[in-house]
């Protein structure tokens, strides 16, 4: 057993649990905050959603590693939001058979949407830097079938 290198909280609805990476999260209820975020992003993106993955890099050892959101509770073509809070920090995508990658710089309060075909086709990252880093957190909100 390895301890993941972020620090994650699972928030959601009460049967929202969620198997990933060989680990079923049990949902923390919503925060007040959370559920004003959720409602935003929600009306933003007409979609809903009921429950949310919180991410946070304490500083540049933290990362994520290659992977899609394709499990199979999050359905056919998922739309997953994600909202950035933090110091600047490098979203990178690679195609799974192409290998093309790109690297989207994602600022405070910036929102990203992954829909369609995206966790299908590519896989993204959260790298380790040599530059240091601050904290940053992530929040990607989601629906749980
Ligand atoms: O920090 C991010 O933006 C990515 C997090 C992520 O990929 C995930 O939680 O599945
Ligand atoms: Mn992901």
């Amino acid at each position: 057993m390895l301890d993941i290198p972020r620090l994650q909280a699972w928030y959601g609805d009460k049967d929202a649990v969620y198997t990933y990476s060989k680990m079923t999260l049990q949902p923390l209820n919503w925060t007040a905050t959370l559920q004003i975020l959720k409602k935003r992003v929600s009306e933003f993106c007409q979609h809903d959603f009921n429950a949310m993955l919180a991410n946070c890099y304490r500083d540049q050892r933290d990362s994520v590693s290659w992977h899609s959101d394709d499990e199979p509770e999050l359905g056919f073509q998922p739309l997953i939001a994600s909202l950035s809070f933090g110091c600047e920090r490098e979203f990178h995508f690679k195609h799974k058979v192409s290998g093309e990658s790109y690297k989207l710089p994602l600022q405070s309060g910036s929102l990203l949407v992954m829909s369609g075909d995206t966790q299908k086709n590519w896989q993204h990252a959260i790298h380790k830097t040599r530059i240091e880093k601050p904290m940053r957190i992530n929040l990607t909100f989601r629906n749980i079938q």
